[in-house]
């Protein structure tokens, strides 16, 4: 069993404009409404390709009981927990001229001491039956910047495989408990590493980095470029086939859950990465956000390749 956690969820708006004007009034060609927050992403990824999935973290307000019922109809089971404040709305606004995606996202509720104390007793609860951890996207305001440190250690003090996908302060301390995967994208690294580039040796050089602080899977995503991940003998560079996306919003958080998914199956660290980078690619060719049909992720699976192109130093 995975289980996603998701610490600010979301309820994602995805509009689709043809041709957006800053200033303008704008009835969107289409709109759909999602579960969203990256981790509820991950799990409906991951329910998607097959697999089951607990999802866990804060809800609360109007806004999180509409998510409750969608997570329902989503086959993820929820074992959030229920929060005074209300739970945040994204908006992504992708213009069908461009392809451009602008995201509008809300910092989310204040999260008070004793809902935190709840969430850390649920978590451990849900833990013992977790094979894979999967810990993604931003801290909600009221919890410390090490609290996915904390949430990392405890998993993998139970011997469960956690994967964190997060950004700033929060990967920075996260990385400190050595999860088994981080996932950073150029963005998220240049405030991880900022003396690197965003060349394919810069990801290849926070690779190297990442695995010496004891990631056994580091993984560096970097769009269109493919991604490059520190597998157990050197680092690899994998690239899923070219695809014109419909919507790329919620491709990162699909190339988490098949890494997941290859995990919970037992797939060898070459498919697992080859999965991954090919459900990134599935995602964006659905409008909808954090969303993989199977049968495409199969079909480019085949396609992806994977090279070695460095040693570790
Ligand atoms: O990666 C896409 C996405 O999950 C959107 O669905 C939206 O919910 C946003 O990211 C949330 O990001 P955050 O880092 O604030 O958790």
């Amino acid at each position: 069993m995975i289980l996603a956690i998701t610490l600010n969820p979301a309820i994602d708006k995805a509009y689709f404009i043809n041709g957006v004007q800053l200033g303008k009034a704008h009835r969107p060609e289409k709109a759909i409404d999602s579960a969203g927050g990256k981790g509820l992403n991950v799990a409906r990824a991951a329910v998607q390709l097959g697999s089951s999935v607990v999802a866990s973290g804060f809800l609360g307000g109007s806004n999180g009981s509409c998510i409750r019922k969608m997570i329902k109809a989503a086959g993820i089971e929820d074992a959030f927990v229920e929060i005074e404040g209300q739970t945040r709305i994204c908006i992504n606004i992708t213009d069908m001229q461009t392809q451009q995606c602008t995201e509008v996202l809300e910092r989310g509720p204040v999260i008070a001491k004793e809902e935190a104390e709840a969430f850390l007793y649920r978590y451990g609860q849900l833990l013992e039956q977790a094979d894979v951890v999967t810990i993604s996207g931003s801290l909600p305001e009221g919890l410390e910047s090490s609290f996915y440190a904390e949430l990392a250690a405890m998993g993998t003090a139970r011997g469960k495989r956690v994967l964190l996908d997060t950004s700033g302060a929060a990967l920075a301390e996260g990385i400190k408990a050595k999860p088994y995967l981080v996932k950073p994208n150029m963005d998220e690294l240049a405030v991880l590493y900022p003396d690197l580039d965003r060349s394919l040796e810069g990801g290849i050089e926070a690779v190297q980095r990442l695995k010496r602080l004891g990631i056994e899977l580091p993984v560096v995503t970097m769009g269109r470029k493919g991604a490059v991940a520190g597998l157990s003998d050197g680092i690899y560079k994998v690239m899923a086939p070219p695809v014109e996306a419909v919507n790329s919003v919620g491709s990162g958080d699909a190339f988490i859950a098949g890494c997941a998914v290859s995990l919970d199956r037992g797939m060898d660290e070459k498919s697992l990465a080859r999965h991954a980078a090919a459900c990134g690619s599935a995602n964006a060719q659905s409008p909808q956000t954090g969303h993989v049909e199977a049968g495409i992720a199969a079909s480019f699976f085949s396609e992806t390749a994977i090279q070695k192109i460095a040693d570790y130093e």
